[in-house]
């Protein structure tokens, strides 16, 4: 039995629910704003590029209320980096200031890189910039300072290496204090290929708790999968647990057919006490939710997934 548990009502939300015409939409940002759950959506035009577009939700599952305009397009001609599309946003909420900060990929001729940006209103943003150059991308700021910095996992690649690390800011422009977190693992197993950073992480008692990706290539088609790790609270570039096996792979016919087949891809969640809501772009053709117990995940890191790590 799989950790995370689909909603019955998926897909969440679909290309035909947007109020203009697109090709899909996908891997979403996930945040609460204003007592509603707000998606920043991938939109992919019929052209290929994609843009972000806000949806908002009472309860985070019906009636999406989708924008007629997109909230971010690529910032031509002041931010080249951004020519190909603006994609997979990750919203972490940062009580201190007010600001929800979204990390991005940034895809152009150069290659995918990680841009910043932030807003209150969801009406305007301002663009912190590129923060690590390409290839790089799946990052997710942590929702408070640790230790008085800044946090940030990213998905760096280095040749076929394509591990998951921490970077340490003062100010959010400036990234440094490299560690690596995760690292891809090796062999026959479902996270050998590439993992990447999925969703904020959320704090609890046992340390902060993350769902991120890992793919698999089975006679040349990749599998992408979710998996649940739990870093240290303080120092998060340790790794206190992490599940050897998957919580969510595809399997369901809107995960399975698509744009990409056998995809999903946590991107972002909502908790509500010990309930936690898992959206997740799924075959890269629309959003998707499943829900966890953190109880019940966090016993089964404790048990199963404490080290040694394998990787
Ligand atoms: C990754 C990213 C995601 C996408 C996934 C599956 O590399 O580009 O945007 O959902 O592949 O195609």
């Amino acid at each position: 039995m799989e950790l995370l548990r689909r909603y019955p009502g998926n897909p969440v939300v679909q290309a035909s629910d947007v109020p203009y015409e697109c090709n899909t939409i996908f891997n979403a940002g996930v945040t609460t704003w204003k007592d509603e759950t707000l998606l920043l959506l991938r939109v992919e035009d019929r052209i290929g590029y994609s843009h972000l577009t806000v949806a908002t939700s009472k309860d985070g599952l019906t009636d999406w209320n989708i924008r007629d305009e997109p909230l971010m397009t690529p910032g031509l001609p002041e931010f080249p980096y951004e020519a190909f599309g603006v994609e997979d946003a990750r919203i972490t909420y940062v009580q201190e200031t007010g600001d929800y900060l979204i990390a991005y990929t940034a895809y152009s001729f150069l290659g995918a890189g990680v841009a910043l940006a932030r807003t209150r209103d969801w009406q305007t943003v301002e663009r912190l910039g590129l923060i690590f150059p390409p290839n790089n991308k799946d990052a997710c700021v942590f929702p408070r300072k640790i230790n008085g910095m800044w946090v940030m996992l990213h998905r760096p690649v280095s040749g076929d290496a394509e591990h998951m690390w921490l970077a340490y800011s003062p100010d959010l422009h400036h990234w440094g204090h490299h560690r690596y977190v995760l690292l891809e693992a090796s062999g026959p197993r479902w996270d050998a290929a590439r993992i990447g950073a999925g969703t904020v992480p959320v704090e609890t008692e046992e340390g902060w708790l993350i769902f991120y990706h890992g793919v698999k290539y089975l006679a040349g088609s990749p599998i992408y999968r979710a998996g649940a790790a739990l870093l240290d609270r303080e120092r998060p570039d340790r790794v206190i647990a992490r599940l050897p096996y998957w919580v969510l792979s595809p399997r369901e016919s809107y995960e399975v057919n698509g744009d990409a087949p056998n995809v999903v891809f946590p991107t972002g969640t909502v908790q509500n006490g010990d309930e936690l809501y898992v959206y997740y772009g799924a075959a890269d053709s629309r959003v998707c939710l499943a829900t966890v117990s953190i109880a019940e995940i966090l016993e089964a890191l404790m048990r199963d997934g404490r080290p040694p790590l394998y990787c």
